[in-house]
């Protein structure tokens, strides 16, 4: 029985988790640190409990400390969300010894799909595709040319012991190969504790293709279509949306299928991520992630299931409330990040108070958001505002809609990146869904197209900080409408549909 769960994160996470909770019927327990006394997320939770310091090692990753105040508070169970605890083995291990149910799949799960090089090893011998290239245990630079004979270069070192891309070092040829692999062994060594590296031949320009699945403790695994997620920059996504514009339905099927695959083979428990490449009409898989993602709204919007509400059922032993056919693929949903963070200084974290703030709203838009007016975002965690979510009937329709939203965003006292997803909206390319990981450095006239929008949006700009710190309502609502007439720009085609 589960009635009460501790929520081990912070933001617009912990808070879609606790929705998740209310609409079950459980109470949530916060906990927060020094820097979120004032935050949302502690407000919002039956319970509230400080738990340390702002660096996260001292609060939010402290495993001990979450353990003990789980236990004292009667919690039955832990949610980790994304990020700080929630693809650690150790605390899904230190929750199972404890007798707290681990929302999430069992450590050895999460152990087994963190070593990277032993993933793929599973998923190859279950017939998955995956990127040619080696097993791990590079030693020594004969041996390395000797693992790679007979692949072409460019070839891509990657660190066995952690993903999302960090320490992956490209060697261009035989030359460069030894200092790729010492340069990712020392990066592997430092931020995951493990020197262990594979190489792969490198794609030169793949699209980001994730499939998203959930599996219940009665063997049953379903697959909830794809993800794009090619918008990127530095490893951070920044647009997800779905279905992917290049998918097509038989190869949506097939990677289907093949992440369920997987995800039987390790008898997977609540909602997970297989991360696939797709280059020139063939998928490869990369990783795979044992969290809920950060953009796992997107595909709430398109199939109309509750993830989370999923994954708690889920972790109280019960059967999923859906089978495969009952997963439809209604519409088209786009997701973009709204960071505080200053797009002309290289996208440089931006935290302070938010001395106006009103999020868009209307048919079809969804804000996921741990923030209110005058809140102030402390500098210490992950600067995202909000996830501004949108649906439409076709790919056309969740662009204009996006655009309508965005342009409804106010957000004073801090820089954001909305001209830059502004600016996305409008560009060509994105509109005709000619995506890849390469997108944002490629269209080099991106920066150019933001400082436009910008330039045009100043006036009003500095009218809606004036009337924000001096608080004047009305006129603020004046502002609304009149950022609205802004609204313009081309219109997205149906060509590539
Ligand atoms: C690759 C690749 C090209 N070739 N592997 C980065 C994150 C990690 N999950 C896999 N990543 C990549 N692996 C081969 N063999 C290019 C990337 C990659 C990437 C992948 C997904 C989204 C954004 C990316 C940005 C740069 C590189």
């Amino acid at each position: 029985m589960i009635n009460k769960v501790l929520v081990a994160n912070r933001g617009e996470i912990a808070i879609r988790v606790m929705r998740a909770c209310r609409e079950l019927g459980i109470a949530s327990v916060a906990v927060y640190s020094e820097a979120d006394r004032d935050a949302l997320f502690a407000k919002y939770a039956t319970e509230a409990y400080f738990i340390g310091p702002s660096p996260s090692p001292e609060s939010y990753l402290n495993i001990k400390k979450i353990i003990e105040t789980a236990r004292e508070c009667g919690a039955q169970a832990v949610h980790p969300g994304y990020g700080f605890l929630s693809e650690n083995p150790n605390f899904a291990y230190a929750c199972e010894r404890a007798g707290l149910k681990f929302i999430g799949p069992s450590s050895k799960v999460i152990e087994l799909m963190g070593n990277k090089v032993e993933a793929r090893k599973l998923v190859k011998t279950i017939g998955v595709p995956i990127i040619p290239g080696t097993e791990g245990g590079i030693v020594d630079r004969e041996q390395a040319q000797k693992a790679v004979q007979g692949m072409a270069y460019p070839l891509l070192v990657k660190p066995s012991g952690g993903g999302g891309g960090i320490g992956m070092t490209i060697a261009n040829n035989e030359n460069e190969l030894w200092d790729a692999i010492t340069a990712s062994r020392a990066i592997a060594l430092k931020t995951f504790g493990n020197g262990d590296v594979y190489i792969e031949k490198y794609l030169v320009n793949p699209r980001h293709i994730e499939i998203q699945i959930l599996g219940d403790s009665f063997g049953e695994v379903v697959h909830l279509n794809e993800r794009e997620c090619s918008i990127q920059r530095r490893h951070q996504k920044l647009i997800e949306e779905s279905p992917s514009p290049v998918l097509t339905p038989a190869l949506r099927a097939e990677m289907g299928e093949m992440a369920v695959k997987i995800a039987k083979a390790v008898q997977y428990q609540g909602p997970g991520t297989m991360e696939f490449l797709y280059s020139d009409g063939r998928y490869y898989f990369v990783e795979a992630n044992t969290r809920i993602q950060v953009e796992h709204p997107v595909t709430e919007m398109v199939t109309g299931i509750d993830i989370v509400k999923e994954q708690i059922r889920i972790a109280m032993g019960l059967p999923m409330s859906i089978t495969q056919a009952d997963i439809k693929l209604n519409g088209h949903a786009l997701e973009c990040r709204i960071n505080a963070e200053d797009p002309l200084n290289n996208f440089a974290p931006c935290p302070g108070k938010l001395s106006g703030y009103r999020s868009p709203g209307g048919i079809g838009v969804r804000v996921d958001s741990g923030v209110y007016t005058r809140y102030t975002i402390p500098p210490f965690y992950d600067p995202m505002i909000s996830k501004l979510v949108v649906w439409g009937r076709d790919r056309e329709e969740a662009i204009m809609r996006m655009r309508r939203a965005l342009y409804e965003y106010i957000i004073v006292g801090v820089k954001t990146n909305i001209p830059f997803h502004k600016a996305v909206m409008e560009n060509p390319r994105f509109m005709a869904g000619d995506l890849s990981t390469h997108f944002i450095e490629s269209e080099t006239t991106l920066l150019e197209d933001m400082k436009q929008i910008m330039a045009r949006e100043l006036p009003l700009e500095t009218k809606l900080s004036q009337i924000f710190e001096t608080r004047k309502k009305a006129a603020a609502m004046a502002a609304v409408t009149a950022i609205t007439q802004l609204h313009s720009g081309r219109q997205p085609s149906k060509a590539n549909e």
